[in-house]
């Protein structure tokens, strides 16, 4: 999808800081993060959201969520840290392609705003 900005960062059109890369998923840091350590991973295939992909490929969702946590352990998260899949707008989706939010590197409270 060429109106898509994931999709365009996938492709190397959008410059962006990749910290893990498989044949399936990209993982690059958030360009505002909220957290010392906030890192996005997407797959590289166009779903809207976590539900749309659990629905045609739930065995990619997994190795998303796999990506997620070998990201975490990259970046030395071993006190702690948050996977969070944003999913409509009521819950702060802005971005349309799926992306699993990896979060990090301070004490986060609950509940989330
Ligand atoms: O999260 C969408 C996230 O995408 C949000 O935290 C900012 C991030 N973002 C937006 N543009 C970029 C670029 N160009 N590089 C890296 N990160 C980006 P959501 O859950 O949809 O609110």
């Amino acid at each position: 999808m060429s109106d898509c900005l994931f999709c365009r960062i996938v492709a190397g059109e959008i410059p962006s800081t990749v910290v893990l890369e498989t044949d399936e998923v990209l993982a690059f840091r958030d360009i505002a993060p909220a957290a010392p350590t906030h890192v996005v991973v997407v797959p590289k295939e166009h779903h809207v959201d976590v539900v749309a992909l659990t629905a045609t490929d739930p065995d990619l969702a997994g190795r998303l969520l796999a990506a997620g946590a070998a990201v975490a352990a990259q970046e030395g998260l071993g006190e702690g840290f948050r996977l969070v899949f944003n999913t409509g707008a009521h819950a702060g989706q802005t971005v349309f392609h799926l992306h699993l939010h990896v979060l990090g590197g301070r004490p986060m409270s609950w509940p989330p705003g």
